[in-house]
């Protein structure tokens, strides 16, 4: 079993792709997936202005990753028992809302899954494997949406949050997501949020995240593998933002793969619910934002809990994100796609959606 440590690929932003140190020899630290900010001459981490760039060497074609090969059946662990169809509430069924500011949630039912890649030893990553199974074995709720600016600024007006206003790089505020926010700063959302309402609310597990998002399937987007579909489910980079000359000297120079549809939404963020939902109703779970989970970034899946729960050991120095953001390629949208980033770190990719307990009856 690989356990290769994995070397972020330039500026750990939602824009940059961790890659496998033992496939990417020679590999520069530049920001080679920075494809939102990238000008043909030079990177800018993506609205972070002085924040961590990276003047480092120019990005490497054969260090990029490639989409994965077919998936070897025989490596992937076939769950005993395949969620219930009938089970699975499509949107619209069981929904709350705890207050009127608060994130609309879904309750997704308990399970068990198949956590991971069934590629993740023939593609180029090897963080999102090995497959395993996961038993979630209590109901919890999900945000239907990522947390959107019109939520964050209820915290703000309640006295929460710090007061701290996030900018929205003039694409809009709103329904659309919130971003330029931290991991620590959705906790303290998540902790304003508890407080307003009485119940726990708090970021989901990286585990409880891919179950959310995969609502039953087991393709690499709960859309299928179409790509003809991804406009119609996801706000990532399409015909349009692929065609302006930053994006095809991008997808020239690594050989990335432009949605050829359209999703109606270039440069940035489009209000939350504008795609369609998977079939837990949860919108925008690929794509738009990437999404933080509790955990810590672990190489692999190896030695991984098993039950739904955080994987957070002490010392902790990046988080993972979940989900890919707007300016992704198809390679990148994937539920099971993954990547690190320290959780005081703010970018114009970085959003979250939390989670809820269920308090058991009585
Ligand atoms: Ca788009
Ligand atoms: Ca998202």
């Amino acid at each position: 079993m690989r356990k290769a440590e994995p070397v972020t690929a330039g500026m750990t932003g939602p824009h940059a792709v961790t890659a496998p140190a033992s496939r990417a020899p020679g590999m520069c630290t530049r920001a080679l997936w920075v494809l939102t900010a990238c000008a043909a001459a030079a990177c800018a981490s993506p609205g972070s202005g002085s924040r961590g760039q990276d003047p480092g060497a120019s990005p490497d074609p054969a260090a990029l990753p490639r989409p994965s090969a077919s998936p070897d059946p025989a490596a992937v662990p076939r769950p005993s028992t395949s969620p219930d169809p009938a089970a699975v509430p499509g949107p619209g069924s069981r929904v709350f809302r705890d207050c009127p500011h608060c994130p609309e949630m879904a309750v997704i039912p308990a399970g068990r899954f198949v956590m991971g890649s069934p590629t993740w030893n023939a593609g180029p990553f090897d963080g999102d494997g090995p497959p395993r199974f996961v038993t979630i074995a209590y109901d919890f709720a999900i945000g239907v949406y990522e947390v959107t600016f019109d939520e964050w600024q209820a915290c703000t007006d309640g006295g929460g949050c710090g007061g701290r206003v996030p900018p929205d790089h003039g694409w809009g505020r709103g329904r659309r997501p919130v971003t330029e926010v931290s991991w620590d700063d959705a906790h303290v959302y998540a902790r304003w949020l508890s407080a307003e309402t009485g119940e726990t609310y708090r970021l989901p597990t990286e585990a409880e995240w891919e179950y959310a998002a995969r609502a039953g399937t087991r393709t690499p987007r709960y859309w299928g593998d179409s790509e003809a579909e991804q406009c119609r489910h996801a706000n990532g980079w399409d015909r349009e933002y692929g065609g302006t000359p930053r994006g095809r000297q991008l997808r020239e120079q690594f050989g990335l793969t432009t949605a050829s549809c359209s999703d109606g939404q270039g440069e940035g963020t489009a209000p939350v619910g504008s795609y369609e939902p998977n079939a837990f109703g949860l919108y925008d779970v690929i794509g738009n934002l990437a999404e933080w989970t509790e955990d810590c970034w672990n190489a692999n899946y190896a030695d991984a809990p098993d039950d739904g729960g955080a994987w957070s050991p002490s010392g902790c120095e990046r988080r993972v994100l979940r989900g890919g953001t707007w300016g992704y390629t198809t390679e990148m949208l994937r539920v099971d796609y993954r990547l690190p980033f320290q959780p005081g770190r703010r970018d114009n990719g970085l959003g979250f959606r939390v989670a809820r307990v269920i308090r058991p009856p009585g």
